[in-house]
C-alpha cells in the first residue's frame, strides 16, 4: 500500500474530492499553510492500493490547475530591494505530491 500526500491549491479541493470520491479513492483533507506565500493550501491523505497509484495522479494531474499568484519581498520576510521588483508573480501548482510506502495499514 502506498500513501499519496498532495498538496493542492484551495481552489480545486472540492472538484478533486468529487474526482477521486467519485472513482473509489479513500481520503482525508487537512488545512495547511504554504511556507513561502504563507496562504492556506490543503493536504490531501490518499491511502491507495499500489496498482492504483497511477490512476490517483492522472486525477490530480487532471483537476490541478497551474495558477499565477502574486507576493511581495516584505510579506515573505524580506527586506525590498532596489534590484528586486516587488510585488513580483510565481507558479503556483498543479499539486506537490509525495508518494509514501506504508508498512502497514489497519482499520480497527
Ligand atoms: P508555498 O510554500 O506557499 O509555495 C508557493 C509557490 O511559491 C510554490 O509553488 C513555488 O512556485 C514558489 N516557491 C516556493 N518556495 C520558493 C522559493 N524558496 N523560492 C522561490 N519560489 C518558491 P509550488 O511549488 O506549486 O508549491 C505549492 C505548495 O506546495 C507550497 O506552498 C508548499 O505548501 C507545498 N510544497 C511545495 N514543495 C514542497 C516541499 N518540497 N515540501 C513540502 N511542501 C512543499
Amino acid at each position: 500500500m502506498k500513501l499519496i500526500v498532495a498538496i493542492v491549491q484551495d481552489r480545486d479541493v472540492s472538484k478533486l474530492m468529487d474526482e477521486m470520491t467519485k472513482n473509489n479513492f479513500r481520503l482525508t483533507k487537512l488545512a495547511s499553510t504554504g511556507g513561502f506565500l504563507r496562504k492556506g493550501n490543503t493536504t490531501l491523505l490518499i491511502g491507495v492500493e499500489e496498482e492504483k497509484v497511477i490512476g490517483a495522479l492522472s486525477i490530480i494531474k487532471r483537476v490541478c490547475k497551474t495558477r499565477e499568484a502574486t507576493t511581495s519581498l516584505s510579506s515573505i520576510g524580506l527586506l525590498d530591494h532596489k534590484d528586486i521588483p516587488s510585488p513580483f508573480e510565481i507558479k503556483v501548482g498543479g499539486a506537490t505530491v509525495f508518494i509514501l510506502d506504508v508498512d502497514r495499514f489497519e482499520s480497527i
